[in-house]
C-alpha cells in the first residue's frame, strides 16, 4: 500500500517536472533582438586595468588581462594589489554615451574575468570592488541603470570555470594542486552564488557571457543555461557556455567565418587594440576605416561584430577608442539602414566591398569605387526598381543584362571608407538571387584577392583555420590552404576578368625549410608559370605553424600575364613534383601591371 502510494506520487512527481520542463522549453528566448543588432561594445574592466600588464616593473606583452596566470602570482599577493585599483574617474553614463552614440546596440562588461575579481558588491567574496577597494562604488549597479536608461542592452562576462584565486577552480595550477581540486565546490559556492547576485540584483540583464568552459561536461552546460533561463527567461547565453549550446553562435576571439552564415544568429569578438584589458603599452589601435571594414564584412556575412574596450585602472576608455568608435557611430547614423536588421549577402562576395539585404532592398556597401565607376553585382535576379545612394537618397543609373546588374557611381562618392547604395526591388522576387562562384577581376578594382576560401581544391587539399598569437592571447587568424604535395594536389579559382589588360600574379604564403627549394607552378589560361618557393619561417613542430610566433607571409610576385579579351578565366597552383607539401597559401593576388 505504501509502495503503491509512493510510486503513484514519485509519477505525479515526475510528471509535473516533466510539464514544467517542457513549458521552460517553449517559452524560448528572443534572441532576434540579437540578430538585427548587428554592433556591440564588450569592455573589459577590472583590477587587472590598474597593472596594465606590468607586475614588478616588469612589462608582459599580450593580454593584460591575464597577468596574474603569466606572472604565476600567488593570489594572496595579488589580492593586495587590488587596494591601488581606485578608478575615481568612472562615470557610467559617460561610457553608456559612447556606446549609444557609436551606434551599439548592446554592452557587455566584465563582472568577474580569470583572476576571480569581482567588479560588483557581491556577498558571496570580500575579492570585490566595495570590499577590496578603496572605490567603494559598484560600478554594475551605475552602469545597468545608466544602460536600462538609455535604453540599450546590458550583459555580463562571467568566467564559470577559471578563477585563479581559488583553490578549486579552474586556472591556477601555479599555486593549486589540480588533484586536490573539487570544482563543483567552488562552482556551487563561489559561481553559481554570485551568477545569482547578477541575474537577481541589477533588473533584467540581456546576456550572460560565459568564457572558457574549461572541462565542464555538456550536462553542466545544459544545467548552467537552463538555470540561467530559471532566474531571468529572456537573458541570452553566450556559446561560451560550452557544447555550442549558446542562445546565439560564437567564433574564437579575432575571428570572421569564411563564408556567410545565415540561421542561427552569430558574433565575432574583436578587441579595439590587441589586447582585452587596459594596457600601458598596447597602442596599436585599429583605424576607423579597419573597424568598418570589419564591420560591413560581418554584417556582409550575416553576424555582429562586438568590439571590445579595454578602459584603464581609473575608468577612462582610452580616447583612441572613444574616438574611433565616435566615427564608427557617425557612419552608422547616416547609414544604419544597410546594417541594422539586415542578413548577409545573397550573391556571395564582391571584390569592391561587401552586401547585406532585407527584403525588397539590396544595400551594396562600397569600399573601393571602381576606377570606371560602373558597380557590378552579379547574381542579381529580381528586376531592380531603383538605385541610390543611401546618405543622399540621389538616384543613380543602372542597367541589367541576365543575371548582371550595373549601377552607374557618381564620381565623387559620399564617404571615401564605405559609401552605400540602396537597390529598391520587388521582395517576391527574393528567391532568384543566385551565388557565381567567379571571382570578378578588373584592372579598374585595383588588386583582388583570390581568398583560400572560394578555391576549388583536389582532394588532397585542405582548408585550415591557422591561428597563432604572437605575444601571449592576441589571436591571429588566417584561412590557409595546405596540403599540395604532388602535381594533382591543385587549388583552383574560376575568374571573370571585365577588362582586357596587363595583370601581375602574386602568391602570398609562408613556407618553412622543408618547403624551400621546390618549385610550384602557376597556371593561368592554359599557360604554366614556375617558380621557387621562398623560406619564410621555420616550422617547429611537425603538425604545422609554431603557436606564440608570428607567422610570417610573404607576397611573391610570380608572373605577368597579358588578357586580350573579357570572360571566363582558370587559374591554378600546384606542385611541379612529389615533394613536401608546397606551402601554407593564404591567397593569391592579381593587380593591375600598367
Ligand atoms: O581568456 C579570455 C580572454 O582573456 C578574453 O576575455 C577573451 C575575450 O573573448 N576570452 C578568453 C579567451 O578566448
Amino acid at each position: 500500500m505504501f509502495r503503491n502510494r509512493f510510486s503513484r506520487l514519485s509519477a505525479l512527481i515526475s510528471a509535473l517536472l516533466i510539464v514544467v520542463t517542457l513549458s521552460a522549453r517553449a517559452q524560448t528566448t528572443d534572441v532576434e533582438w540579437f540578430r538585427d543588432a548587428k554592433f556591440g561594445m564588450f569592455i573589459h574592466w577590472g583590477m587587472s586595468s590598474e597593472l596594465g600588464g606590468i607586475w614588478d616593473g616588469k612589462r608582459y606583452y599580450g593580454i593584460t588581462e591575464w597577468l596574474m596566470r603569466r606572472g604565476e602570482i600567488m593570489s594572496d599577493e595579488y589580492k593586495l594589489a587590488a587596494a591601488r585599483f581606485n578608478p575615481v574617474d568612472f562615470d557610467a553614463k559617460a561610457w553608456v554615451a559612447i556606446a549609444k552614440d557609436a551606434g551599439a546596440r548592446y554592452i557587455v562588461i566584465t563582472s568577474k574575468h580569470h583572476d576571480g575579481f569581482a567588479m560588483f558588491d557581491s556577498a558571496v567574496s570580500d575579492f570585490d570592488i566595495v570590499d577590496a577597494t578603496p572605490f567603494g562604488r559598484d560600478p554594475l549597479k551605475e552602469l545597468v541603470a545608466a544602460a536600462h536608461e538609455a535604453d540599450i542592452k546590458i550583459g555580463f562576462y562571467y568566467s564559470q570555470y577559471q578563477d585563479w584565486t581559488e583553490a578549486d577552480a579552474g586556472g591556477n595550477e601555479w599555486e593549486f594542486d589540480a588533484e586536490d581540486k573539487d570544482f563543483s565546490r567552488y562552482f556551487e559556492g563561489k559561481a553559481k552564488p554570485q551568477l545569482k547576485e547578477l541575474l537577481t540584483n541589477y533588473g533584467p540583464i540581456d546576456i550572460i557571457w560565459f568564457d572558457t568552459p574549461g572541462s565542464m561536461s555538456k550536462d553542466d552546460a545544459i544545467a548552467l543555461k537552463a538555470w540561467v533561463k530559471e532566474l531571468q527567461p529572456n537573458c541570452l547565453v553566450s556559446d561560451r557556455v560550452g557544447h555550442s549550446l549558446g542562445d546565439y553562435k560564437g567564433y574564437g576571439d579575432g575571428e570572421i567565418p569564411a563564408i556567410p552564415q545565415p540561421g542561427r544568429p552569430w558574433e565575432a569578438i574583436f578587441t579595439h587594440n590587441d589586447s582585452w584589458g587596459y594596457s600601458h603599452f598596447d597602442n596599436n589601435f585599429k583605424s576607423t576605416t579597419e573597424v568598418l571594414h570589419m564591420l560591413v564584412t560581418i554584417a556582409g556575412k550575416g553576424g555582429n561584430l562586438m568590439l571590445n574596450v579595454g578602459p584603464d585602472g581609473r575608468g577612462n576608455i582610452p580616447p583612441e577608442s572613444a574616438r574611433v568608435f565616435g566615427e564608427v557611430g557617425q557612419w552608422l547614423k547616416v547609414n544604419g539602414e544597410a546594417i541594422y536588421g539586415t542578413s548577409g549577402s545573397a550573391v556571395g562576395a564582391v571584390s569592391w566591398g561587401a552586401i547585406t539585404q532585407r527584403p525588397g532592398q539590396m544595400y551594396l556597401l562600397v569600399e573601393r569605387r571602381p576606377d570606371d565607376g560602373q558597380l557590378l553585382v552579379p547574381g542579381f535576379g529580381p528586376k531592380a526598381k531603383r538605385a541610390s545612394l543611401l546618405a543622399s537618397r540621389t538616384d543613380l543609373d543602372f542597367s541589367q543584362q541576365g543575371s548582371d546588374l550595373v549601377v552607374r557611381l557618381p564620381e565623387a562618392l559620399p564617404d571615401a571608407r564605405v559609401s552605400v547604395v540602396v537597390v529598391e526591388y520587388d521582395e517576391r522576387e527574393s528567391a532568384s538571387f543566385t551565388s557565381p562562384d567567379e571571382v570578378l577581376v578588373s584592372n579598374a578594382y585595383g588588386p583582388v584577392i583570390l581568398d583560400s576560401v572560394s578555391a576549388r581544391t583536389s582532394d588532397g587539399v585542405t582548408f585550415n583555420r591557422t591561428r597563432t598569437t604572437h605575444y601571449f592571447g592576441d589571436w591571429k587568424n588566417y584561412q590557409t590552404l595546405t596540403g599540395m604535395e604532388s602535381p594533382e594536389d591543385s587549388v583552383t579559382w574560376n575568374l571573370r576578368v571585365l577588362e582586357p589588360g596587363s595583370y601581375r600574379l602574386v602568391l602570398n604564403y609562408s613556407a618553412g625549410a622543408g618547403q624551400s627549394e621546390q618549385e610550384g607552378v602557376l597556371n593561368f589560361a592554359g599557360q604554366d608559370y614556375f617558380f621557387r618557393v621562398l623560406e619564410t619561417g621555420d616550422f617547429s613542430d611537425p603538425g604545422g605553424f609554431a603557436k606564440r610566433k608570428p607567422i610570417m607571409f610573404i607576397d611573391h610576385p610570380v608572373a605577368v600575364v597579358q588578357i586580350d579579351e573579357p570572360g571566363q578565366y582558370e587559374i591554378s597552383l600546384r606542385p611541379d613534383r612529389a615533394g613536401e607539401n608546397l606551402m601554407m597559401l593564404r591567397h593569391v593576388t592579381i593587380e593591375p601591371h600598367d
